[in-house]
């Protein structure tokens, strides 16, 4: 039985949280910009909602000219933390319908790869549905639309989930790799940068089918043995990579709204207790221990804030991390006269658990 994998790509991600945190901004054109230290007048556009794309504002662009070709659009610098603690929710829900916990790999902030091969039993109909649930979930648990690609390999589901957006799901079955491919400019190829694209050009290849019939010993001989190889498979729809979590080295987090926004210490306490247990589920099925606590608080005015922790030593102990983040939490009510929203907390600087006790054996 072949292999059917998942990609998914979270729709104008960092655009898309802010829309959802003020829905103000739902029809307006929003773009978020890092701001360099140079303050308003440096920095680069980071991503735009689609509103703002079609006044040709694009990621990466300098912030200054976005304003020029669109000065009625809202300008918003980024809150990364924040992102960040949704991300991980969303890597949650991603992880948790893959066929197993280890069959996941999160490729950015904003996209993953999960196998489905043995959840689907081989079959795209029931692949279809289970992309289908996963776009639910997220919509329902997060508020955010994303984008799903399935195929038989990595490369096929990447470049599928970015054929239709935003909030679209594409469908490629093994017998149509051919035709989804062939027609696109090689540059479309996941992994082909800009000077493989010119250097393809130069030999007269533009198109991936041309790629794909062209004579792999004339791409060793300019790319090298390699890279030779992978443009011919890649362009031929093979990808044998295996869905892989990198490292243990991300991170795991749970974030969710109070009932209602409120400085009440007792309510902000209970959501933190189950967001600990959330978070210490997750921590025991991964069999990882970790070094840093974090808690952010999102305030009825929108701010973001986050304070971390970094331990002396690496844990997967509940009363240690419900006793830092209550610390913390205590923090941001001392300070702070300003209702709570939102209430998060992520464990990162995560470690493969090696077998003996990791508290006590000091
Ligand atoms: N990002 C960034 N700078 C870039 C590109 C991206 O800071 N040059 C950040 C902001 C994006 C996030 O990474 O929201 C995810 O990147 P994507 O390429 O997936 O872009 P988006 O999710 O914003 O849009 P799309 O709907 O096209 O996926
Ligand atoms: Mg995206
Ligand atoms: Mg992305």
């Amino acid at each position: 039985m072949g292999r059917v994998i998942i990609h998914v790509d979270m729709d104008y991600f960092y655009a898309a949280i802010e829309e959802r945190e003020d829905p103000s901004l739902r029809d307006k054109a929003v773009v978020v910009c890092m701001y360099s230290n140079r303050g308003e007048s440096g920095g680069a556009v980071s991503t735009s909602n689609y509103i703002a794309r079609e006044a040709g504002i694009r990621s990466a662009m300098p912030c200054k000219l976005a304003r020029s070709k669109k000065p009625d659009a809202v300008f918003l610098p980024v809150r990364k933390p924040f992102y960040e603690e949704v991300s991980a929710n969303i890597m949650e829900i991603l992880r948790s319908n893959a066929d197993t916990e280890e069959a996941f790999e999160k490729i950015s902030i904003d996209e993953a790869f999960l196998e489905i091969t043995v959840s689907c039993k081989g079959d795209y109909g029931l692949a279809e549905e289970i992309g289908l649930r996963i776009k639910q979930e997220v919509k329902e648990q997060e508020r955010i639309t994303c984008s799903v690609g399935i195929g038989p390999n990595k490369l096929i589901a990447k470049m599928a989930s970015s054929y239709q957006k935003p909030d679209g799901i594409t469908i490629v079955r093994p017998e149509d790799v051919d035709g989804f491919l062939k027609p696109m400019p090689v540059k479309e190829l996941w992994g082909i940068g800009k000077v493989t694209e010119e250097k393809l050009s130069e030999m007269g290849i533009n198109k991936v089918e041309e790629l794909a019939s062209c004579d792999v010993m004339e791409l060793i001989a300019v790319f090298g043995k390699n890279k030779g190889m992978w443009l011919k498979d890649a362009a031929s729809g093979i990808d044998e990579s295996p869905v892989k979590e990198r490292t243990a080295t991300d991170q795991i987090g749970r974030m969710a709204s109070l009932e209602h926004d409120s400085r009440n210490e007792n309510m902000i306490f209970s959501l933190l207790e189950e967001l600990v247990d959330d978070v210490m589920e997750k921590v025991r099925k991964r069999k990882v221990s970790f070094r840093s606590v974090t808690v952010t608080v999102i305030f009825s005015n929108f701010k973001t804030s986050t304070k971390s922790r970094t331990l002396n030593h690496a844990v997967n102990d509940r009363d240690i991390l419900i006793q830092n983040a209550r610390e913390m939490m205590k923090q941001f009510l001392e300070k702070s006269e300003i209702n709570f929203r939102r209430i998060g907390v992520r464990v990162d600087n995560l470690q493969e658990n090696t077998g003996q006790k990791s508290l006590f054996d000091f």
